[in-house]
Order: C-alpha cells, then sequence, then structure tokens
C-alpha cells in the first residue's frame, strides 16, 4: 500500500450535557478526523488529544503540528505500507502517543478494508457485542448527579463511573451507591489526589467499588503501591500506563490491579492488543477507557473492548451519551451492550454531510 497523503480535519462537536473532571470543563468535543488516501483504499480515524493539554500532555493543535511536521512525513516514499508498519516508522520521534495512534489507525482501516477483514477479527476479539459503562461527571450538586445516574441507570448501562476530586469524593459516592443498589460503581480521580489526601480515598473503601482509578500523579507509580498498601479498593491505572513497557512495570511493582487500556493514550489499537495480552499474562482485567470519541473512534473501541481479557464494562457508551447527532450511524445501547461492527475495517464511515456540518477547516497534507 503507498500512502497519497492524509486529510486533517478540525471537528467541533456539542456535547449535550457539560462534562466536568478533575482537570476541567468541557462543553463541546473538538477534535481531529483522518481521512489516509492510499491507492487502495481510504482510512479514518480521530485523534483523541483534547484542545489544552490537561489530562496528557497532549493537546491539538500540538498534534496538527506533529502530524504535519514529522509523522505523515514520515510515511513518505515506501510502497509497502502497512498498518503494522506505522509504529516502527515513528518510533525515532518521542511521545505525542495520541497522533500516532490516530495516524497507525486510519492507515490500518485502509489497510483492512481493502483487505475486507473487520477490525476486531484483526484484533483477535471473540465476543459480538460488549458490556458498556457510563462516565459520570462531577455535578454542582447531590441532587443533578443523582437525576443524572437514574437516567443512564434507567437506559441499561451495566456500571457507573463517578470521575471525583478532594471534596467530592465520600458524599456523592455514597448517594450514589444508596441510589443503585449492588450496580457496578467505580471512581477516577484524573491524578486529583496525593498521599497526603489518600485518607478520604481510604474511606471509599466502605462502598464496595469496583475500582479506583488514576488517583496519583501519573509518574507516582511507587505511590500507587504506597497506596495500594492504604486502601481495600484495586488501584486501576489510566494516564500512568503509556504503552506495554509502563504497563509492565506498574503490574510489576504492584502500583495497579486492574488496566484502563486507552487506545490513544498508548499509541494506537495494536499497542493496546499487545498491553491486553500482557495483563491477560499476569491475570490482570483489563476495560477499554474512552476520550469522548465520536462513532469512528467508539467504532474501535468496541472492536477492541471485544477481546476476551476486557472483562470488566468499559466506557464504551452510546453516542447519545454525547452527542445529539454522531458523524457515523450512531451507537445505540441494547440491553446495556454495544454490538462490535463486522464491516471490514473499523467498520464505519463518517456521513458526508454530517461530517461537513461539523467541520472547522480543513487541510490536504500529501506526501
Ligand atoms: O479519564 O477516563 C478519563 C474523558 C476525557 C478524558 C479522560 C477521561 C474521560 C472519561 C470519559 O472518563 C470516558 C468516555 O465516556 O469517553
Ligand atoms: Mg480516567
Amino acid at each position: 500500500m503507498k500512502l497519497t497523503g492524509v486529510e486533517l480535519r478540525r471537528v467541533s462537536m456539542p456535547l449535550k450535557s457539560p462534562f466536568r473532571t478533575s482537570f476541567g470543563t468541557q462543553t463541546a468535543r473538538e477534535m481531529l478526523v483522518l481521512r489516509a488516501v492510499t491507492d487502495e483504499a481510504e482510512g479514518w480515524a480521530e485523534c483523541v488529544a483534547l484542545v489544552d493539554p490537561v489530562y496528557s500532555p497532549e493537546y491539538l493543535e500540538g498534534s496538527v503540528d506533529v502530524l504535519r511536521r514529522f509523522l505523515i512525513p514520515a510515511l513518505a516514499g515506501r510502497d509497502d505500507l502497512t498498518g503494522a508498519a506505522v509504529a516502527p516508522a515513528l518510533a525515532r520521534f518521542h511521545g505525542h502517543a495520541m497522533a500516532k495512534a490516530a495516524l497507525e489507525t486510519a492507515i490500518l482501516d485502509a489497510e483492512l478494508v481493502s483487505l475486507g477483514i473487520a477490525l476486531s477479527r484483526e484484533l483477535g476479539a471473540t465476543r459480538s457485542r460488549v458490556a458498556c459503562g457510563v462516565s459520570v461527571g462531577i455535578m454542582d450538586s447531590i441532587d443533578a448527579l443523582l437525576a443524572a445516574v437514574d437516567d443512564y441507570v434507567a437506559q441499561g448501562y451495566r456500571r457507573i463511573k463517578l470521575k471525583i476530586e478532594p471534596g467530592w469524593d465520600v458524599e456523592p459516592v455514597r448517594a450514589v451507591r444508596e441510589r443503585i443498589g449492588d450496580l457496578d460503581l467505580q471512581v477516577d480521580a484524573n491524578t486529583a489526589y496525593t498521599l497526603a489526601t489518600a485518607d478520604r480515598l481510604v474511606k471509599l473503601d466502605a462502598f464496595d467499588l469496583l475500582l479506583i482509578e488514576q488517583p496519583l500523579p501519573e509518574d507516582d507509580l511507587l505511590g500507587h503501591v504506597e497506596l495500594a498498601k492504604r486502601v481495600r479498593t484495586p488501584i486501576c491505572l489510566d494516564e500512568s500506563i503509556t504503552n506495554a513497557r509502563t504497563a509492565a512495570a506498574a503490574i510489576t511493582l504492584g502500583a495497579c490491579q486492574i488496566v484502563n487500556i486507552k487506545p490513544g493514550r498508548v499509541g494506537g489499537y495494536l499497542e493496546s492488543r499487545r498491553i491486553h495480552d500482557l495483563c491477560v499474562a499476569h491475570g490482570i482485567p483489563v476495560w477499554c477507557g474512552g476520550m469522548l470519541e465520536t462513532g469512528l473512534g467508539r467504532a474501535a473501541n468496541v472492536a477492541l473492548a471485544a477481546l476476551p481479557g476486557f472483562v470488566l464494562p468499559g466506557d464504551t457508551s452510546a453516542s447519545d451519551r454525547y452527542y445529539e447527532t454522531d458523524i457515523t450511524e450512531p451507537f445505540v445501547l441494547a440491553d446495556g451492550y454495544l454490538s462490535v461492527p463486522t464491516g471490514p475495517g473499523i467498520g464505519v464511515r463518517p456521513e458526508p454531510d454530517l461530517l461537513d456540518a461539523v467541520t472547522v477547516s480543513t487541510e490536504w497534507i500529501p506526501v
């Protein structure tokens, strides 16, 4: 396969409701959509970097720059391009996992479309549908939180994840646990705690949570080892797990008992599969994280979440959790599950009119 060029689109999609985490509030999802044009087929992907570098060091305009200036040009002049060849070709550039993941996914999609193979099959999926959870943001009041949770429970979500930060933790978790009975419940701190404020996390042991996600800063693996001795609730890492090597280190040190695999954060679906395989070998449960994806990223995440080691429900919510109108055929929850796409590649395509309606700017990068 030979790459002709990549179209980068900046897209802005209003969120149905503001999403507040310990690092900020999002009211719209602005992201990049990539269309890779090859001599065989076109491939699509989204880059999940946020506008500001507040979740990880990457940010949208940084992704545009590194794609245009370094990553896309590194794929020029080869006629044997495959999805698997992308990461080695980009390896000399440090960081920028989300930009690399988007480029790899778009090329892999083009390759699999040309071969007529579904991404789920290529990755080794063993299920045709995946159980879904929902990530619920920090709210202005417990009443508002309970109303949102009631609504998600009524829609059939199989587990609830609450965003927490110091001051929004024990009380909301207690209130939601009382409200939902024994439905699976977990929390995500997005690095908002330190060992000094960890007493609040010890109190969460009373609420039978599945896990506490990323309580401490991303580079504080030893802090998580220490915290794991103080809390009974299993610790799950998100931000800290940047590739299979850091996953192996975290597991070996005892910094986590569960891993969130988020394809953008780790550089793509092929690295995600390596982390999955490593975790299965160590008996570590995994689940698929999310970055408020459109239908493009959701399709690929659902394919990944269908691998056998994904034993916990993911943040793979239905399109209407996020958007009034998705840019693909919407993903619809059925009995708390989403179906794994069966078409070739990621299995979905943007609807041209819907994509155009949310496109802010378009740039063609020839190679
Ligand atoms: O930490 O998992 C996170 C969204 C944006 C950035 C980071 C995170 C999240 C979520 C939402 O929790 C997951 C989703 O529903 O896509
Ligand atoms: Mg998280």
